[in-house]
This record gives C-alpha cells, sequence and structure tokens, in this order.
C-alpha cells in the first residue's frame, strides 16, 4: 500500500509537471504549422553502446534526423525542452537520478541515489518532455524523422532500461548516461517540407485513424498530434512501428513499452521496432520516412492498454 501511495504521489509530481509544459506550449501551437524554407542539411544522430553522437546545436523551425541504431539494443530519442538557465549538467544531477529512483523504486530495490529520493526540483514543472522525437529502434535500423523545434535548450535521451537502469542515468557520476544537449539557436531553418504518402491523426478519442495504407517500399508518413493527454503511465500518445513474426505476442509487446511496470522497457525488447514518432504538445506534426518490405507489422502507442484506445493496428504488406 505504501508503494502504491507513493506511485501515486510521483504520478501526482509527473502529472502537474507535464501540464504545466503542456500550457507553455500552447501558446506555440502557430508555429508547427508553418514549417519554412530549406538548408537539405539532416541531422545525423548515431546511438553506439549507451551514448548519442550527435550535434550540439541546430536551427529552429523543421529539422530532420537521421537516427541509426549502431548499437546491440533498442534505443530512442526524446527531446526534453529545459527551462532557461538549465542543461545538460541540471538534468543528469537531478531528473535522470530521481527518475533513476523511481524505477527502482519500482522495480522494489533501493534507491541508487538515497539523498534525492523521488523528490523533482522545483523547476522540474517547466520541463516539456512533449518536444518529440524517433520511435523504439532497433539495433541496426536508421529512420529519418522531421519536426518543428523552438529555440531553446534540450535534452536528448532515452530511458529504455539495462538491468533496471534507465539508459539517461549513469551511476558513474563522472560520466553521462544517455543524454545528450542541443541548443536550439533562433535562427531558423530552411527545410523542405517532405512530401507525404500517408497519414495518421491521433486523438485520445479516436485513436490512430489513417488516410491511405501503408505500401510496400518507401513511405512518408506525417503524424498529427490532433490533441494530447497524460495518460495512466504519465505519457502522453504517440506512434511506434513493430514488424511482427511468428512469434510476436502484440500484447506482451504492449505491456513491456509501459516504462512504469517492472520489466517494462527493460532490454532486450521483444520485438524489432522500426522507429515512429515520440509524444508531441496538440497541434504538432512530425513526418518519418521507412522503407517497408513484405511483412506483417503493427503501429502501437506507448501508452497502457493501446488497443482499447484504438491505438493498435496491424497491418500487411505484400509486394
Ligand atoms: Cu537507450
Amino acid at each position: 500500500m505504501k508503494f502504491q501511495l507513493k506511485l501515486i504521489l510521483i504520478g501526482t509530481l509527473l502529472s502537474i509537471a507535464w501540464l504545466g509544459c503542456r500550457n507553455e506550449n500552447e501558446s506555440d501551437k502557430s508555429q508547427n504549422s508553418e514549417f519554412v524554407k530549406t538548408l537539405n542539411n539532416i541531422i545525423e544522430v548515431k546511438a553506439r553502446g549507451m551514448t548519442f553522437e550527435a550535434p550540439d546545436s541546430t536551427f529552429s523551425g523543421l529539422n530532420t534526423f537521421r537516427f541509426t541504431n549502431e548499437s546491440g539494443m533498442v534505443h530512442f530519442f526524446i527531446l526534453a525542452k529545459l527551462p532557461e538557465g538549465k542543461g545538460i549538467e541540471d538534468h543528469q544531477a537531478f531528473l535522470a537520478p530521481v527518475f533513476q529512483n523511481i524505477v527502482d523504486q519500482i522495480n522494489g530495490k533501493e534507491f541508487s541515489e538515497p539523498e534525492l529520493g523521488v523528490n523533482w526540483p522545483d523547476w522540474f514543472s517547466e520541463v516539456s518532455y512533449l518536444g518529440g522525437g524517433p520511435g523504439l529502434l532497433s539495433p541496426g535500423e536508421t529512420i529519418e524523422i522531421s519536426f518543428n523545434l523552438l529555440p531553446g535548450t534540450y535534452v536528448m535521451e532515452c530511458y529504455v532500461k539495462t538491468n533496471g537502469i534507465a539508459h539517461s542515468y549513469n551511476p558513474m557520476h563522472d560520466v553521462y548516461g544517455m543524454a545528450h544537449e542541443l541548443i536550439v539557436t533562433s535562427e531558423q531553418s530552411e527545410i523542405e517540407l517532405p512530401k507525404t504518402t500517408l497519414k495518421v491523426n491521433i486523438s485520445a478519442e479516436k485513436g490512430f485513424e489513417f488516410e491511405g495504407t501503408p505500401s510496400f517500399g518507401k513511405n512518408v508518413i506525417e503524424v498529427n498530434f490532433v490533441n494530447q493527454k497524460a495518460y495512466e503511465n504519465f505519457l502522453g500518445h504517440d506512434i511506434h512501428l513493430v514488424k511482427l513474426n511468428d512469434a510476436t505476442n502484440l500484447e506482451q509487446v504492449a505491456q513491456w513499452m509501459n516504462w512504469a511496470s517492472p520489466g517494462g522497457l527493460e532490454t532486450p525488447a521483444p520485438a524489432q521496432f522500426l522507429g515512429g514518432v515520440n509524444e508531441m504538445v496538440a497541434g504538432s506534426k512530425a513526418y518519418f520516412t521507412v522503407n517497408l518490405v513484405e511483412g506483417k507489422y503493427a503501429w502501437i502507442s506507448e501508452i497502457p492498454d493501446p488497443e482499447s484506445h484504438n491505438m493498435l493496428k496491424r497491418f500487411t504488406i505484400s509486394n
């Protein structure tokens, strides 16, 4: 019971932070519909071992990331926007260790950082975890994703776990976890909007609503966040692509995708992930490119019981 109460408390704190960010970002909504100009540069991001190799800064406006997983385990990244004056050092000193303590608590373990407990710093309420980023990506896979960024300081982070340790946290304090600072300058990018072949609207009420069907070869998918809300795992809805084989159990995959459950997001992943789009503020759009071969696939959201929210959809590709 004590454990459950603690989780509820953590949940309340997370939800407050989440909603706070949402309000801050809602006023910026208009920028999402104005994708402008192009320099045609693609930002290369590589996951190697438990680190990101990525540039330190980029322009605001539309950005295209090419995310390649060169490590032996599944990763993703989400861009967390930090309040002014905060940077990667603050993320690593106060956010990643508290998150790790929460993971420890879920797993019934002693805190990795006992002196911090589950106490977020005051400024956590100003951190936005709705900045988008590529979804879960299995070893050897690559995804291209384009979305709009506002000026500010972001941390690119992955919270997949290995042996109960969140990738964003490193128990060795002189080395960062899987987290990388990205400064978005006020200079506008000049990237052209990609030509889309398929569109999906995501809403809390209707789940995934597709316009068009995926086809063999290259697909450019527009993801439209009609609205957003915090689900039982304190995250918003997003979309990931899974390649199915005879052994894939989608119910098990959905359970694994819930970070707040023991064993959730723990390495190894129970399926082959081909990327997708992490949660973004209401009104945002993102575009991602994926090459599909013959086979069976599913779209799935990182929320508890996605099928009941119409956020688990199977499809087949034939040549
Ligand atoms: Cu990771």
